[in-house]
């Protein structure tokens, strides 16, 4: 897991590198070689299958409209400032961020601001140093409680359904609260869990220390030599990174998709789950709209650049449940196939 993470992140550094590299061979415009414009698409996972889809969707709009998407992965601050700098040098005058860190917000606006460069945060809104949501910054993002609502609301049901006793059943909520898109998921599914009548007392939280696999699965398995006594876990989290992790960790301690069941958010990261030939307890996911995240982010930077319309300061998204079952018909229907 280590050495793929590493890779990965290997992977996006090269992808930053070449970014530069390529700001090499501009053109008279101080733009790009074949005349074509740039606009930067920095992202803060380049593993993450959504954070891909978004770049992909996001070229889409490019050959819509005649120009290019310059991506680069940054998985920290130092990186998201060289990006910046790297996609001026390039003559791009815009950019799409899902930032790794929502505190650089202030640090991005004014960086953005010296080299006279229009752009919007995509999935993670920007904190100011006032704790606050930075609202002046054009942001897209998705309707994170509502979505972790409908997340609680169906693991309810699915136990319901399934007739698992309530008094054996406890829940594990895969939690990263430093992240507000995160932490109003799993407190959306944890609030609709309790409104469907299940008990407070036994709904535990694995905080995880970076949003990754890996340590979903190192928090969920500290929980479960906390908690012996529970034969079967409903199971939430961020998104299906957070759910896979306490998937693997549940796994090892002899958790089947009987006694265990989760719910993930994003609908992108766990197809490989859908895809195995033995269901596994990664029940169901919420797919959100990968397409509008990376397409029309894109689109609209693009447009605020080349035409001054500028973008909704704010615009939110939704999604829908996807299982086994439904997963490739509702991928191809919201054009979410790779
Ligand atoms: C955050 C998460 C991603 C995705 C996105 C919409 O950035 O880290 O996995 O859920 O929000």
């Amino acid at each position: 897991m280590k050495n793929t993470t590493m890779r990965l992140a290997a992977a996006g550094i090269v992808l930053a590198g070449l970014a530069a590299l390529s700001g090499g061979c501009k053109g008279k415009d101080g733009g790009a070689a074949a005349g074509k414009p740039r606009i930067g698409f920095i992202v803060k996972q380049p593993e993450e299958p959504w954070f891909q889809l978004e770049w992909k969707f996001a070229d889409e709009a490019g050959a819509k409209y005649g120009f290019e998407v310059v991506k680069i992965g940054a998985p920290d601050g130092e990186k998201v400032l060289a990006a910046i700098d790297s996609l001026a040098a390039q003559g791009a005058k815009g950019f799409v961020i899902c930032t790794p860190d929502v505190r650089l917000g202030p640090a991005i606006v004014a960086r953005a601001k010296s080299h006279k460069m229009k752009f919007m945060a995509v999935d993670d809104q920007f904190v100011g140093p006032d704790g606050k949501f930075m609202t002046d910054v054009h942001y897209l993002g998705i309707s994170a409680r509502k979505i972790g609502q409908s997340v609680g609301r169906e693991l309810y049901e699915q136990m319901k359904k399934r007739t698992w006793p309530a008094e054996e059943t406890a829940v594990c909520a895969v939690t990263f609260e430093e992240l507000d898109t995160a932490r109003e998921r799993t407190d959306g599914a944890i609030e609709a869990l309790i409104e469907a009548g299940f008990p407070r007392e036994r709904i535990y939280k694995a905080p995880q220390q970076k949003a990754e696999v890996e340590h979903a699965l190192n928090a969920v398995d500290v929980l479960l030599t906390q908690h012996p006594e529970v034969k079967r876990w409903l199971i939430c989290g961020m998104n299906d990174s957070a759910v896979m992790g306490a998937v693997r960790a549940m796994e090892s301690r002899g958790f089947t998709p009987d006694t265990a069941l989760g719910i993930g958010i994003n609908g992108t990261d766990c197809i490989v789950e859908f895809e195995k030939a033995t269901p596994t307890a990664f029940y169901a996911s919420v797919l959100l709209a990968p397409r509008r995240h990376g397409f029309e982010t894109a689109e609209m930077v693009y447009k605020w650049v080349t035409e001054g319309v500028e973008p909704p300061l704010d615009t939110r998204t939704t999604g829908i449940l996807i299982h086994r079952d439904n997963y490739k018909q509702v991928r191809k229907e919201q054009g979410v196939t790779d």
